[in-house]
């Protein structure tokens, strides 16, 4: 490779697109037309010929990767959920901006057992290349952390999105993916990795992407907490909202997902009074799982129908002020049994 001056790589305009609302999520794996995407500092166009991926930091032997030699590795595939945390700036603020995609591409762990990790090493670090303006400020690049060991064990670097080459919108060439983590984290047009022993200084890893833990017995001040793991999350798909039922049966079914899966869905028809608890499918390696519950509608007028996940640890989707707080559907049942 040559080593002549880094000319910045053409950045093409912003692209925010969120097309799917919770009903329309009705495909187990999201169209790709229909996957959101958020490149807010503006879509880069890589010349894949010109590209290299650096792998450095504190590894006993530095890579330099071209895509050729990522496409020598043989190729795997990756079911996993993909879910925008949404604004860093309103953490509290749910945007149910969830869709379930199969990557193609390698596990990172491959490309790492070629450079010898030293002692010491304890994040990830990864850069894309868009650089310009974000939330008022200039970046020279789009840099996240995440932690070594999880990304030892679950990285994956994605050349593909369902079977198809990556667009430049998710991130052609190469992007890392963390399955179970929130999408801020999976770094579009990855360009480096580093390892290190402490958090890189960018605004996407200080001011921005960090949750305020409120004061407690060991932090009396209060602290932050990156956004990194997945949140216990569902949605109910159908029925959708305003629908008109009967007093017939129907299926109250939707998704959910964790960081690492869902033990257990409850499902409410009466506005959160009572709970019971759905059936809930088995997660595809990392993707969402399914749940479902049959219910027959007995009482006219509006019922307001949730769901509520509970992940392994036992944590419980909250009521509300949660990225991650639980959805209502409103719907209008008309029966036609037992009515004057
Ligand atoms: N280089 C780079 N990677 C990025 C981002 C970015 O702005 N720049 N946005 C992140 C955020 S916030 C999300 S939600 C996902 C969106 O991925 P998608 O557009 O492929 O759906 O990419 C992440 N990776
Ligand atoms: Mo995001």
């Amino acid at each position: 490779m040559s080593e002549g001056a880094h000319t910045p790589t053409p950045i093409g305009a912003p692209v925010r697109r969120f097309p799917l609302r919770p009903h329309q999520l009705v495909s187990d794996i999201t169209p790709t037309a229909d996957v959101f995407v958020l490149a807010p500092i503006g879509v880069p166009r890589v010349d894949v010929a010109a590209w290299r991926l650096e792998v450095a930091g504190l590894v006993e032997r530095p890579l330099t990767l071209s895509f050729d030699d990522i496409l020598q590795f043989p190729k795997q595939e990756l079911r996993a959920f993909h879910q925008c945390a949404g604004d860093p700036r309103r953490p509290t603020f749910a945007t149910r901006r969830i869709t379930n995609v199969i990557w193609g591409g390698i596990d990172l762990a491959r490309v790492l057992a070629g450079v010898t990790i030293k002692p010491g090493a304890s994040l990830l670090w990864a850069s894309g290349l868009d650089h310009g303006e974000y939330a008022g400020q200039t970046v020279d690049a789009y840099v996240k952390d995440v932690p070594l060991d999880e990304a030892i064990s679950d990285a994956f670097l994605a050349y593909e999105l369902n079977g198809a080459p990556l667009s430049a919108e998710h991130g052609f060439p190469l992007r890392l993916v963390m399955p179970g983590y929130y999408g801020t984290n999976s770094v579009k047009w990855l360009s480096r990795l580093e390892l290190a022993d402490g958090r890189p200084q960018g605004l996407f890893t200080t001011k921005l992407y960090n949750d305020p833990v409120p004061p407690s017995a060991e932090q009396p001040a209060g602290g932050s907490r990156p956004v990194w793991r997945t949140a216990p999350e569902s949605v109910i798909v159908s029925p959708q909202p305003g629908q008109q039922l009967s007093d017939d049966e129907v299926q109250i079914w939707g998704w959910a997902w964790a960081h690492r899966s869902v033990r257990q869905v409850e499902v409410t028809i009466d506005g959160g009074r009572t709970w019971r608890i759905a059936t809930l499918g088995q997660p595809s390696q990392r993707s969402w799982q399914r749940f479902h519950l049959s219910w027959i509608p007995e009482e006219s007028g509006p019922a307001v129908l949730m769901s509520r996940a509970t992940d392994l640890n036992g944590e419980v989707q909250p009521q509300e002020n949660a990225r991650n707080a639980i959805y209502n559907v409103t719907v209008d049942v008309v029966a036609k049994k037992g009515e004057g």
